[in-house]
């Protein structure tokens, strides 16, 4: 079963990971430089069985990230908060208000000029993948800019005429914006293969939270390489996931130890029940997982 190589993982770093102070203060043990295979033929997905991971609400992420949003507001209002502890951290900090979180996410939904003042993460993802900024020079040495690049696009559009390149990349990791993130790229690298009419993509992530973080990101990576195969009349090759700083928070003891305790079963599958005009017409009743039967969710705290 695939997941092995997930579970073997998350056993390697528990019992050698160097232990480290990372920049949340919590701690963790990681290695460095990891990598996870998934073969997506047939229609299968990458969903861990070992406990329950919430696909609805990574791909209602991956949805936002291709509209170029950056604002918490979309998700908060979807019901989903895997963005919302940055704004609410800095919110609290600024304000010295120490108000909930559903609260503090109402209140993103409620109030648009709040969210505006409050809700919004920087250039993340959505903004470099659809509207990754260029300058053009204005004369006397200054530059305005100029019209944004849309990687998403010209990825599909580069995979369509040009299949044999080895320069279909998607690329977060915009040096000259990263101070403005609330949150540098973690799934910063996105490289596109084809290979026999089938279509691969390897992730390069530079760090992962292995006990949290990781099936989001694993799952992710098989959506989107799903929605471009489909974009490009290709099939699902492999999803090829590659850790930098792989690690797991001291905190999350109870996480591994329950989790290693448990044996992965089945397999699931995606129907994508439509064929959308492009990669920005794609809604989240257009996925359909069957097969999917895992074991109870483990909670955990997330690091900030
Ligand atoms: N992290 C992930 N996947 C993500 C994401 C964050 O694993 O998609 F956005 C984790 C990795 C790390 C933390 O534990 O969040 C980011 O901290 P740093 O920037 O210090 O690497």
């Amino acid at each position: 079963h695939w997941e092995r190589q997930y579970l073997n993982l998350m056993h390697r770093i528990w019992t050698q990971g160097d232990e480290r102070v990372d920049r949340t203060g919590i701690g963790t043990r990681s290695l460095f430089g990891e990598t996870i295979r998934f073969d997506l033929s047939g229609g299968a997905m990458p969903l861990l069985t070992t406990k329950r991971v919430y696909w609805k609400t990574a791909t209602r992420e991956m949805l936002w990230f291709l509209t170029g949003d950056t604002n918490i507001r979309a998700l908060c209002a979807q019901g989903v908060e895997i963005w919302t502890d940055w704004p609410l951290d800095r919110y609290r900090r600024e304000t010295g208000d120490q108000i909930e979180r559903k609260d503090f996410s109402a209140r993103i939904v409620a109030d648009e000029a709040f969210a505006r003042q409050w809700g919004d993460l920087g250039p993340v993802y959505g903004k470099q993948w659809v509207d990754w900024p260029t300058y053009e020079p204005a004369g006397e040495g200054l530059f305005r800019r100029g019209q944004g690049v849309n990687q998403v696009t010209q990825v599909v559009e580069s995979l369509k005429t040009n299949p044999g390149s080895r320069r279909h990349i998607i690329e977060g990791w915009n040096v000259a914006e990263l101070d403005a993130m609330a949150l540098p790229p973690c799934h910063k690298t996105y490289q596109f293969h084809v290979s026999r009419g089938r279509l691969s993509c390897l992730l390069y992530q530079r760090s992962c939270d292995l006990g949290l973080g990781f099936a989001f990101n694993m799952w992710s990576l098989a959506l989107l390489t799903r929605m471009v195969a489909q974009q490009c009349n290709l099939e699902p090759g492999e999803a090829v996931w590659t850790g930098g700083d792989v690690h797991l928070y001291l905190n999350h003891a109870s996480l591994v130890e329950e989790q290693l305790a448990r044996e992965p079963y089945g397999d699931a599958h995606m129907a994508i029940l439509r064929r959308p005009d492009s990669m920005f017409d794609y809604r989240i009743e257009d996925f359909e997982v069957t097969g999917y039967a895992p074991q109870s969710h483990i909670a955990a705290p997330v690091a900030v």
